[in-house]
Parts: C-alpha cells; structure tokens; sequence
C-alpha cells in the first residue's frame, strides 16, 4: 500500500512514569507511516482526494500536548487510534515515538515505542430464534454500527432458515454482515459477546434455541485457533445459513483455508445436498 511518512516531528510534552516528567515536560520525536492509497491524489493532482500531512502533525502536535500519560505506549496506542478515527482515508498507521531525554541515569541516544495499528475487514453471521427475531438482529447491528471501533458497510438480506444441528426448535432468522474493524480478533469477540449477553441471551443447549448468536467468520486472511476463538468459523463451509448470506454481499472473498472463494464453497455445499 502506498504511504506517507512523517519523520522526528518534535513535540514537548509531560509524559513519563516520573513526576518530574509530567511537570517540567521533555522532547519527544514522532514518526508516522500513513498507509493509504495516494492513486487519484496523483492522477488528480489534488490533496482533497489525500492526507493533509500537515494537518495530521498538527493534530499530533496538539494531542501530545494536551494530554499526560505515564507510558509512551499509551500515548502510542491512544494516539494511534484518535487518528485512525479521525482521518478514514487512513488504513493503517505505523508509529513511533522516540524519547531521547529519557532520565535513566545513563547516556542513550534514543528510547522508544514503535506500533502497528490499523482497520481490518471481518464478516460476522448472526442468528436468532426466540422473541422478536428480527428486532434481534436490527438492535445487534445498531449496536456493533454506533461503537467507535466498527463501522457496518454491508448487511445481506434477513434469511428464514430450518435449524441445523439440533432440529427441535423454532426456525432462525440469519443474516451476514461486512465490519470495518480497529478491534483485534479477541477484542472483537469479547464485544460480540457483551452484545449476545445484553440480548438476554442464556445457554442451556449446544446449537440450541437463542435470542442471538453472533459468530466471527472472517477476519482478513487471519487463521486463528486459540481454546476461545476459531477463524475463520470451522463450520461455515457446511452451513447453507451462513454462505448464502455471505454470497450475497462477498462473492468472491477468498476462504483463507479452502484457497475457494465464498461462491465456490456455496456451489459445493448445494451439490451436497
Ligand atoms: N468461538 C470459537 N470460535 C468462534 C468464532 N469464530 N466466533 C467460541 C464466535 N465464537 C467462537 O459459542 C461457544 C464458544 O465458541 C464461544 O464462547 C467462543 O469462545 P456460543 O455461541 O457461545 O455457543 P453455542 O451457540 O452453544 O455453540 P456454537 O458453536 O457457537 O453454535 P453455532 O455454531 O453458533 O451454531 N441453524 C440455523 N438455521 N441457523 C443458525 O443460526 N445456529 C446454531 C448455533 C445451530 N443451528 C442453526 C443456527
Ligand atoms: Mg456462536
């Protein structure tokens, strides 16, 4: 991806672990790599279409000064995520701060906190079967759309579907959504979870009735197998529910184990069946 680089800005402000730090204040250099696509900036010859560097080091400048954080990875993470939020044509951001007067006692040239932050694609399945099924879904969305760190840009079509797995129960609703995401995988899961939580949702059967389910499909080409998370969803392949509404808004998403795309997979569950 393309990218424009900000080298040294330097800034004086009252971060450190020492009160001493936070009162009389020291120099601090900061570097950032702002990833983005710069192509119609160049065609067009017009920085509407970019990234103001400028402006963003000001809004660095700015930030750095008016707040106090004991660790500069705080005000690197912090940081990070205000600019990420602030500038969307921003994807990813790579940052350094650099803390060249820092009072260890000892001479050093530089210290400093180097991070990686950026948005990530991932499609979540939702399902409901109890209550008001559609109002379930509706409020989930509402929910993961109005947080900071999420923003929804697809949403397939609300699917009534026969249950799988265990078939004494009512009909669910299903439905697939595209999120831009600043969450890591298991942030993202620990928020889904706090929304399944609010939905009143309690757990008596596996694959049993519920108010809501929201499952994490895809998160970029990521393959994660932790005790608490499977990415990409081990089961999506062999549910009609889930790759019928995920064909309708990601077609030709490449499925980072299979190698196949989500309309391949769909075509051979159907065959199956
Ligand atoms: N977990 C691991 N990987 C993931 C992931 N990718 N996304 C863990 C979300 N969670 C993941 O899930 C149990 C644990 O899975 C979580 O605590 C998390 O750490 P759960 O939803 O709390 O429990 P569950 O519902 O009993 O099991 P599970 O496996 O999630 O059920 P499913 O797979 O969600 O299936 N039929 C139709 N037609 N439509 C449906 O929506 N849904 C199910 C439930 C069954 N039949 C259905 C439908
Ligand atoms: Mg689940």
């Amino acid at each position: 991806m393309d990218c424009i680089n900000i080298v040294d800005l330097e800034v004086y402000a009252k971060h450190g672990v020492l009160s001493a730090e936070n009162q009389l204040g020291q120099k601090f250099l900061i570097s950032a790599s702002l990833y983005t696509d710069t192509t119609k900036a160049g065609l067009m010859d017009n920085l509407d279409y970019s990234i103001n560097y400028a402006e963003v080091c000001k809004y660095i400048s700015d930030y750095m000064t008016s707040h106090t954080f004991k660790l500069i990875e705080a005000v690197a993470e912090n940081l990070v995520n205000e600019l990420l939020l602030s500038y969307p044509l921003i994807r990813m951001i790579t940052l350094e701060i650099k803390k060249p007067w820092a009072p260890i006692g000892l001479p050093l040239k530089t210290v400093s906190v180097k991070i990686t932050r950026g948005w990530h694609t991932t499609y979540i399945a939702l399902g409901s079967n109890m209550g008001d099924k559609e109002n379930y879904l509706n409020d989930a969305i509402t929910k993961i759309n109005s947080d900071s760190m999420c923003m929804v840009d697809k949403a397939s079509d609300f699917i009534t579907t026969k249950p799988y797995g265990y078939k004494e129960q009512d009909d669910f609703l299903n439905a697939v959504i595209k999120v831009e995401t600043l969450y890591s995988p298991m942030m993202l899961l620990d928020f889904l979870q706090k929304i399944e939580q609010e939905a009143q949702r309690v757990r008596h059967i596996h694959w049993g009735p519920r108010t809501l389910d929201l499952d994490i499909l895809l998160y970029d080409d990521l393959i994660i197998d932790e005790d608490t998370l499977i990415v990409p969803h081990p089961d999506m392949t062999n549910r009609a529910f889930v790759l019928t509404p995920l064909n309708q808004i990601a077609p030709h998403q490449v499925h980072p184990v299979y190698g196949k795309s989500i309309h391949e997979l769909l075509l051979n569950l159907s065959s199956q069946n």
